[in-house]
């Protein structure tokens, strides 16, 4: 099977391409037949009914015509009628997972997403076994943002305080991306990621070192990994330059003006505070839009994060 993109469709990695492909070939078509159709009649009746002399009589005046009135009307209604079953026998299936999938809970925020396992494992990337049904529980930290993998040809809203779920099959390994769809604040362009296809032993590998990803590392070298995987670097540059929030480099040990909290050394205790409840303390001249990470990062994590910020000089 030729899995590459084509001119209207991008490429092809889940079960959902023999469903999608198909409807949405069959809609093309048939506007490419109503469009060369109406553009034709409107061309010939054009040339043909033109009125070239000023005494031409003009044609005569139709007001009704009963066959020509139910044509248009019973013939469109049973085009529909296919399209509207076609499209719905597809919305169902993609709809219910079949038994035995895998989860996966998937949280949108500004502007990253994060892959929760039930082992445990929390990663930036989506990676799945092939040849598997997944389904994603997906749910949002803060605004509307919306979870699109088009090789999948699958597509759900992901809404605070809501869960929304979509299943998938993919049918072949490789990388393939992931879009936010939901207009989301500044920096939702970048708001992009990948589902990464495995095999089924690759993937229970990547698992077991997904689960436990500070193992046999310093906290500065865990909290280096927590600062992609956890989002941080979606805000916070670790070179100086300014982004939606402060770089972290040079950061611990300065002296930050908080507006109305005053001025504040930057310690662990700040560090700490900023994380669990970001809105505290809020440095002047940023806006107070950093994701709450409380109940979210662990004690471990907490720590690692500000032994890497220190290491930042
Ligand atoms: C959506 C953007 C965003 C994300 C994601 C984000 N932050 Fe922030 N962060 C900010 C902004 C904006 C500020 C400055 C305003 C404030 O103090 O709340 C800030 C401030 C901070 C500060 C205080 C910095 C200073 O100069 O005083 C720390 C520490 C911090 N964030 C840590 C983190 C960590 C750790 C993560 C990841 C677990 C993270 N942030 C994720 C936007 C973000
Ligand atoms: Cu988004």
């Amino acid at each position: 099977m030729d899995n590459s993109k084509t001119f209207w469709l991008p490429e092809k990695a889940s079960t959902f391409v023999d469903i999608v492909d198909p409807a949405f070939n069959l809609y093309l078509y048939i506007s490419y037949f109503f469009f060369f159709l109406i553009i034709i009649l409107v061309t010939v009746f054009t040339i043909k009914y033109l009125r070239r002399r000023p005494d031409q009589l003009a044609t005569a005046q139709i007001t009704h015509n009963l066959t020509l009135e139910l044509g248009w009307t019973i013939i469109p209604l049973i085009v529909v009628m296919g399209l509207f079953f076609i499209g719905m026998k597809g919305y169902l299936h993609m709809r219910v997972a079949p038994a035995g999938y895998m989860q996966v809970n998937v949280k949108g925020q500004k502007w990253a997403w994060s892959f929760e396992y039930p082992s445990g494992a929390v990663n930036d990337t989506l990676v799945v076994p092939v040849n598997t049904p997944v389904k994603l529980a997906l749910t949002s930290r803060d605004v509307l943002h919306s979870f699109f993998i088009p090789a999948f040809r699958t597509k759900a809203d992901v809404i605070p305080n809501r869960w929304h779920a979509l299943w998938f099959q993919a049918t072949r390994t490789g990388v393939f991306p992931v879009e936010c769809t939901q207009y989301c604040g500044t920096n939702h362009s970048y708001m992009l990621t990948a589902v990464k296809v495995v095999e089924a032993d690759a993937y229970s590998e990547w698992l077991a070192t997904a689960s436990d990803p500070g193992k046999g590392k310093t906290p500065e070298q865990f909290g280096a990994i927590l600062y992609t995987k956890r989002g941080c670097s979606a805000c916070h540059s670790i070179d100086g330059s300014k982004a939606v929030g402060p770089s972290w480099k040079g950061l611990f040990g300065r002296q930050e003006n908080c507006g109305a909290g005053g001025m504040v050394m930057v310690d662990e205790a700040y560090i700490r505070e900023s994380m669990l409840s970001p809105t505290a303390k809020v440095v002047m001249g940023y806006q107070p839009v950093m994701p709450v990470f409380q109940g979210v990062l662990s004690d471990r994590e907490v720590v690692a994060l500000i032994s890497y910020i220190k290491t930042l000089k």
